[in-house]
């Protein structure tokens, strides 16, 4: 195994200079900075052609490096998502995977960084000291993390809880999972309303589960109408209200929800977000639909998403428990309740 360094002004500069010497395979064995007196510093990198012919020739030796080893490619992503965070991470190959992970999953550059220093990620540890600090960055990210647990509110009395939010986010499946899952697993009683009054046919897709389901459905296309079915429905364990979808511009609409839903019926209310959105689309979701107050979020469709660190980008912006996590099209299999292993786990082991 034939070990090459690099010397440089700066890690973009050595590292172009392995890739042009080495080719696009090299990994990267150490990096550190230099202090080079009289003419600022200097950065170094050592690093290998390729992993896969190095191991072919030398198999055990290579092997204990594996774990420190980060690909030149790597590097690369890095430095094109973020200038100066490689000096900042002092060069660790382990924090700047970290990070990379991080990036990679999803989670907006800036908040990355900022767990990153609140792990200590940033400060000079000893490398025998890097699982505390990796464990104390995701510490911080899981205290993002909150989780409503819907079944335990349930006990408590009736409750009447509302699903809101865009347009096809998956409003009225998730709420036939979640009927499904009451009457089915936990044996509550369970109504359905629906006030989706805008599209033709909306309410025949929610009274075709009620059907399945043999539970009651009612539609309710103003007010009086509301009130009236939540007095029929005064006897169950869960009345679930199915809304029209609402494009996040329409202002007007939210408000004509809000008006409907008035705070004296003591609805519940939960934002549902697509995780296949961009961020900048769910944080304007969430800010357009805030007249209404939500319990929880939950996040839909994780089977669409290559990623799923938009979860912790909207927790940034606005922090609400998650209570329900949707995973496919199948009614009423693909729901899980959310806990805060399942959202660690989309977030650190998928890759
Ligand atoms: N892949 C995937 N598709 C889903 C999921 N949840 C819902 N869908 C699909 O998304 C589409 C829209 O779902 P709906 O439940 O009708 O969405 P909605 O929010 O009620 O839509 P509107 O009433 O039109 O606003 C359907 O094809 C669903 O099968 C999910 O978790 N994953
Ligand atoms: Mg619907």
């Amino acid at each position: 195994m034939q070990i090459h360094k690099y010397k440089a002004k700066s890690v973009s500069a050595a590292i172009a200079m392995v890739k042009n010497e080495l080719g696009p395979d090299a990994m990267i064995l150490s990096s550190k900075k230099l202090n080079d007196k009289g003419s600022g510093h200097l950065f170094e990198i050592a690093a290998v052609a390729s992993y896969a012919n190095t191991l072919d020739q030398n198999s055990d030796s290579f092997d204990g490096f594996r774990s420190e080893l980060m690909s030149i490619k790597e590097m690369i992503y890095i430095l094109s998502h973020s200038e100066g965070m490689m000096e900042k991470t002092m060069l660790k190959p382990e924090t700047l995977t970290l990070y990379s992970k991080m990036l990679r999953n999803g989670i907006n550059d800036h908040y990355a960084r900022a767990f990153l220093e609140q792990g200590g990620a940033l400060n000079d540890y000893s490398p025998e000291c890097f699982k505390t600090v990796r464990e104390e960055t995701i510490r911080k990210i899981m205290e993002k993390v909150e989780i409503h647990k819907f079944f335990e509110t349930i006990n408590k009395g009736r409750i009447i809880t509302a699903l809101v939010g865009t347009t096809g986010v998956g409003k009225t499946t998730t709420i036939a999972k979640i009927a499904a899952r009451l009457s089915l697993k936990y044996k509550k009683k369970t109504g359905l309303i629906s006030i989706d009054s805008y599209r033709i046919g909306a309410m025949e897709q929610l009274k075709t589960y009620a059907n399945i389901l043999g539970i009651p459905f009612f539609p309710a296309f103003n007010r009086k109408d509301l009130v009236a079915a939540l007095e029929r429905l005064k006897n169950m364990d869960a009345v679930l209200i199915d809304t029209a979808g609402q494009s996040q511009y329409d202002g007007k609409r939210i408000e004509e929800l809000k008006n409907m839903m008035t705070d004296d019926l003591n609805i519940q209310s939960h934002l549902l977000l697509s995780v296949s959105t961009t961020e900048e689309e769910m944080n304007k979701t969430a800010e357009k639909f805030s007249p209404l107050k939500f319990w929880s979020y939950i996040f839909t469709k994780l089977d669409e998403a290559e990623k799923c660190g938009s979860i912790i980008n909207q927790l940034m912006k606005k922090q609400l428990p998650i209570s329900y996590l949707t995973t496919g099209q199948n009614v009423p299999e693909d729901i899980e309740e959310a806990t805060k292993s399942s959202i660690y786990k989309l977030l650190f082991s998928n890759n």
